[in-house]
């Protein structure tokens, strides 16, 4: 057996139990292909059960979104591949107030506030990266429910693509066992091509590739945040995807190129703002109404353009729209930055000459009250009040010299 799966059922068990003594339920979810996936499996489990559910799809889980969340929606709120790492700060807002039940696969600092209920399989040896995927968790609990609902298991399939869980060739552990159940329901096909496996989904009628497909729901749900892309997402995955799904998924990539061809004109024109281990770029909000994800998009584009100075670290601003779905208008002023690597900086990082963004970013974003998602050494992203980002470049490069100063002293 996988980790401690059987001590998860039993948790999940424990939490649908809870479930059950509401008629309404607030469901937050992460926008992504996994994210949509997750809350679609929720959504059909609970409408099965005859309890009413409102979605709120989430970019990220920001302290004052969380309030706003709480305010607006008192009751039972469930949180699905988002949640987990920030599980201490939602038990603090929360007060013991309301009943959270967090499915996630996320890396998580536990809680043992009484009324957060932390269901991350990380804290039961699943691995999030590798073994199970959100829609994974959620398939599990909506399994746990009722085995009726083991018709989701292709949903499970799409999520686990779409966090590329099946980058080392094919899916694995839970992940596998899951994929096993969709193939036997003959909602999803699996192909071997060179040593790889390739996946496509069949219940709809037409083969459709589940690699372009995940990616299309990543498309509608970051791109087209603020235009109703996640709902029209997971309408997609519940009934198929329809004609009207494929033309907006056209519309949204049409507006992408449109945009990132200007800021691109414009960087190539003006250049970027250059310190001393710092290069960086403010879009400010030609990007709306796009949500933010779509930053460290484009960042991952232009890493390698002439332009882009190679042994400078890259990072691109956007302002954080003012509106949340469902949640309202938010009156503040905040930018996400993304961060990524021009490729032979990228080699020196991995090489440990210099620091990767794991190093640098949780400490200089501390000076400007910034919020940590998760940080990887050649991507990471945060938020914080607009205007603070001079200063933040300055605490930038001061982790960098200090990164610096520590291995040259070591190597004595
Ligand atoms: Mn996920």
């Amino acid at each position: 057996m996988t980790g401690k799966l059987e001590e998860y059922i039993n948790d999940l068990k424990e939490a649908i139990e809870l479930i059950r003594q509401y008629d309404k339920v607030t469901l937050a979810h992460h926008n992504d292909a996994d994210g949509l996936s997750s809350a679609s499996i929720v959504i059909e489990a609970l409408k099965r059960e005859g309890i009413d559910v409102v979605n709120v799809p989430l970019e990220r889980v920001h302290p004052l979104i969380v309030e706003r969340l709480m305010e607006k929606y008192p009751g039972l709120i469930i949180f699905v591949d988002l949640g987990a790492g920030a599980a201490p700060e939602i038990a603090k807002i929360n007060r013991g107030k309301n009943t959270i039940v967090i499915i996630d696969h996320h890396h998580t600092p536990g809680s043992r506030d009484p009324k957060v209920f932390n269901l991350s399989t990380e804290l039961y040896g699943i691995s999030g990266e590798k073994e199970i995927s959100a829609a994974g968790a959620a398939y599990l609990f909506a399994k746990t429910m009722d085995s009726r609902n083991k018709d989701l298991a292709y949903i499970a399939v799409i999520g686990a693509i779409g966090d590329s869980h099946h980058r080392f060739g094919r899916l694995e552990s839970v992940n596998r066992d899951i994929l096993f159940e969709a193939v036997e329901q003959e909602q999803v096909i699996v192909e071997e091509r060179n040593g790889r496996e390739k996946y496509y989904l069949a219940k709809f009628g037409d083969k459709i590739d589940l690699d372009r497909y995940a990616k299309s729901l990543t498309v509608l749900g970051a791109v087209g945040y603020l235009m109703n892309g996640p709902d029209t997402g997971i309408e997609a995955i519940l009934m198929g995807p329809s004609e009207k799904y494929w033309s907006s998924l056209e519309k949204l990539d049409e507006l992408k190129r449109e945009r990132f061809e200007k800021i691109l004109n414009m960087l190539k024109e003006h250049g970027l703002n250059k310190t001393k281990y710092l290069q960086w770029f403010h879009v400010h909000d030609s990007f709306a109404p796009m949500g933010v994800k779509v930053i460290g998009e484009f960042c991952m584009e232009i890493r390698d353009m002439d332009f882009i100075d190679k042994n400078k670290y890259l990072a691109g601003y956007q302002d954080m729209p003012k509106e949340v779905p469902r949640l309202g208008r938010f009156n503040w002023n905040i930018v996400k930055v993304s961060f990524r690597l021009p490729t032979p900086l990228e080699e020196r990082v991995l090489a440990k000459e210099m620091p990767g963004y794991s190093y640098i970013v949780p400490r200089a974003a501390k000076h400007v009250r910034g919020d940590i998602d998760a940080c990887h050494d050649y991507a990471c992203a945060t938020t914080f009040d607009k205007g603070l980002e001079e200063k933040f470049a300055e605490y930038f490069n001061y982790y960098v010299d200090e990164y610096l100063r520590q291995t040259t002293t070591s190597k004595h």
